[in-house]
């Protein structure tokens, strides 16, 4: 999709904010790497290379449209409209931390945002975000729920289970798979025996696409596809966005099982490069505009690690508060 067409839907500032949320992902993930050591989980998982996909996914839906996640969640969570401070904070386990520092890297949430949650097990996003579906449908609410996914994900009988439901049942959920090639070490041509991962929505009833999952106007360009559709009753869709992580499969990984040419070839492909670009050829921003942007992004970064070094570590006393609900208030027994 060219930017001009980019321009019927979306402004010159929400352009602009479209590469500033890429590049803040980016930053931010590149400098809690830095500190990977200093954080209580060992897992962290990061979104490099993948972050056209989430931010032009959030670009195509409403505030009050619905996300679930991965344990790759930084990204989804950024581009929701989440706050960097409190994302920060929860992965270093800090008290201001989303969650209080009590779901870390791979569980953070953010139901004011309707960002309901990234998902340490694979493949458990979809079926959450089937029931949000179900309901937004049988309320009559119009809201779309979009949920991401791996390709190792994709494998999952959960991930089949919901698709089959959500055809159906004609479900307004739009199901966007992260092909980054690997499901942890695994290449997806060995788990996988088709190319495209997209032609299985059709075994469901439901329209499928493959798309470039590095090129954040077809990206928004699908989504806005599929989110017309389901809106108007029409029922799922599945995208299938190939992609590359850049980085190890977290930040504990040796990375042995990719070559050194084929990482750089898709740091060729840069999705913010890209999308930089295509802005500048078209007079959106200039090298000025970048360097601001970018200086904004590194001091409001260093702010948030600053905000999260004040932060207390939660009180030991407190470790059980707001993770059991009691079941006598939800009417169980
Ligand atoms: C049910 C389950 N099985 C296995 C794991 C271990 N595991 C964590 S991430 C991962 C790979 C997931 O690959 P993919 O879905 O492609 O997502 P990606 O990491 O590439 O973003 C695996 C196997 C897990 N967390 N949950
Ligand atoms: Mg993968």
């Amino acid at each position: 999709m060219s930017i001009e067409e980019l321009q019927k839907d979306l402004s010159l500032d929400e352009l602009i904010m479209l590469y500033k949320k890429m590049l803040l992902i980016r930053e931010f993930e590149q400098r809690i790497t830095k500190d990977a050591g200093k954080i209580k989980s060992p897992l962290v998982h990061t979104y490099t290379g993948e972050e056209a996909i989430a931010v032009g996914v959030c670009a195509a839906i409403n505030d009050n449209d619905y996300i679930t996640s991965t344990h790759r969640g930084h990204g989804h969570f950024i581009a929701k409209g989440g706050d960097i401070n409190s994302l920060m904070a929860e992965i270093f386990g800090k008290e201001g931390g989303i969650c209080k520092g009590r779901g870390g890297s791979m569980h953070v949430a953010d139901f004011s945002k309707n960002m309901l949650g990234a998902n340490g097990i694979v493949g458990a996003g979809p079926p959450l975000a089937l029931g949000v579906a179900l309901a937004s449908k049988m309320r009559n609410e119009g809201k779309v729920v979009i949920t991401f996914f791996g390709d190792g994900a994709a494998n999952q009988g959960m991930l089949h289970e919901s698709m089959n439901l959500a055809a159906i049942w004609k479900l307004p959920i739009i199901f966007v798979l992260e092909n980054n090639k690997y499901g942890w070490s695994t290449p997806v041509d060995y788990a996988t025996g088709v190319k495209d991962l997209s032609i299985r929505a059709q075994g469901y009833g439901m329209k499928g696409f493959t798309i470039d999952g590095n090129d954040i106007t077809e990206v928004y360009r699908a989504t806005k596809e599929a989110v017309d559709l389901a809106r108007k009753g029409g029922g799922p869709t599945l995208i299938e966005c190939k992609t590359y992580r850049w980085q190890g499969q977290t930040t504990m990984d040796a990375d042995k099982y990719r070559s050194i040419e084929e990482k750089e070839e898709w740091k060729r492909k840069c999705p913010i490069e890209a999308f930089k670009i295509k802005l500048i050829k078209n007079e959106i921003i200039d090298r000025a505009i970048i360097q601001k942007i970018k200086e904004e992004t590194v001091e409001e970064i260093e702010q948030s690690i600053k905000l999260t070094k004040k932060s207390s570590k939660p009180d030991i006393n407190t470790v059980l508060d707001d993770v059991y609900k009691n079941s006598m208030n939800m009417g169980g027994t």
